[in-house]
């Protein structure tokens, strides 16, 4: 048995006039209240810090560049990497990344996983969903494309906690390429952030199939490679836009352990045990004896469908 204790710390609303200081002391209060339930692990959401601003357009890209962090910690984060080492517990954040790469900027939505007060593991958003021009006809912009260049890490995994871990930040949790890359590196806990609009302007679907798609996405992924994931959101109402809440520690059974109940900042728990997917991993889902890659080269060839003449 290797028993982690990890919380999800769901993040409501925050709007655009909301400071980084103001943001952060919400986060240092959940922090502190995981490390009071004993936990050694607490996941933030994907872009924690600011609103979620690839809902607005604008012309000049780096008019949003007040929404990205040039350096982590900054002065206004450094406490939550104090609080880190602190309290002994690490930390999940997802934020906006803008690096300065000789005479050019580029910008990432990324994800650090901090522990001791130190980073040790980066991880940059691949899948971006969205578009990259100005819809005037949507009832809000999804415009990651625009903002984002598509991440450059691929999907490292790191010993850490105990584990194997590896993060993916929201969209990228609909996909089963992502855990199958970290699932044949032998992850044992994914850690992710979301912010996922409850309308998605490209493709209406029901309000119950929204949960449903999100919960079915990470409890497939969890079994299918024998992890644990744990999966943050940012919900609730921000700037007139409602995202969608259902933070969730899932096991590498498939089963969602713990949940949020709200639309607001919420903290959920769960004690894991690491080698709850050992067994699943050595039997069902040994892909030493059982894949069969050989069938499996379109997956990596072929971006779209084909289809038959
Ligand atoms: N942030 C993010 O990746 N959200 C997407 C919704 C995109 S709707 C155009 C998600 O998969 O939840």
């Amino acid at each position: 048995m290797r028993k982690l204790r990890v919380a999800a710390a769901q993040v409501g609303g925050i709007q655009p006039d909301e400071t980084r200081t103001e943001v952060v002391g919400r986060l240092l209060d959940l922090m502190e209240r995981a490390a009071g339930a004993g936990c050694r692990l607490v996941v933030f959401p994907e872009l924690t810090l600011t609103t979620f601003f690839p809902r607005y357009f604008l012309e000049d890209i780096s008019s949003a560049d007040t929404y990205f962090e040039t350096a982590l910690p900054g002065p206004e984060t450094r406490p939550l990497f104090d609080a880190s080492r602190r309290l002994g517990i690490g930390f999940h954040l997802g934020y906006a990344e803008l690096v300065r790469e000789g005479d050019r900027n580029r910008r990432f939505n990324t994800a650090i996983l901090v522990d001791g007060g130190e980073i040790i593991g980066k991880y940059r958003k691949v899948h971006l969903p969205g578009h990259a021009d100005h819809l005037p006809e949507a009832p809000f912009q999804h415009l990651e494309k625009r903002y984002f260049e598509v991440g450059d890490l691929g999907f490292p995994v790191w010993k850490a906690f105990g584990g194997v871990f590896g993060m993916c930040i929201c969209n990228d949790r609909r996909w089963p390429e992502t855990y199958r890359v970290l699932g044949l590196q032998g992850v044992e806990m994914i850690v992710l952030g979301y912010n996922t609009p409850e309308v998605n302007i490209h493709h209406r679907e029901p309000a119950h199939l929204r949960m449903f798609h999100h919960r079915l996405s990470l409890q497939a992924g969890a079994y299918q490679n024998a992890t644990w994931v744990v999966a943050a959101a940012k919900c609730g109402v921000e700037d007139g836009s409602r995202l969608i809440a259902g933070s969730a520690i899932v096991s590498p059974n498939g089963e969602i352990v713990a949940e949020s109940a709200g639309e607001g900042d919420e903290l959920i728990v769960a004690d894991c045990d690491l080698d709850v997917g050992t067994d699943l991993k050595r039997h069902v889902f040994d892909f030493a004896r059982h894949r069969r890659t050989e069938h499996y080269g379109l997956i990596t060839e072929r971006t779209a469908p084909v289809l038959p003449d």
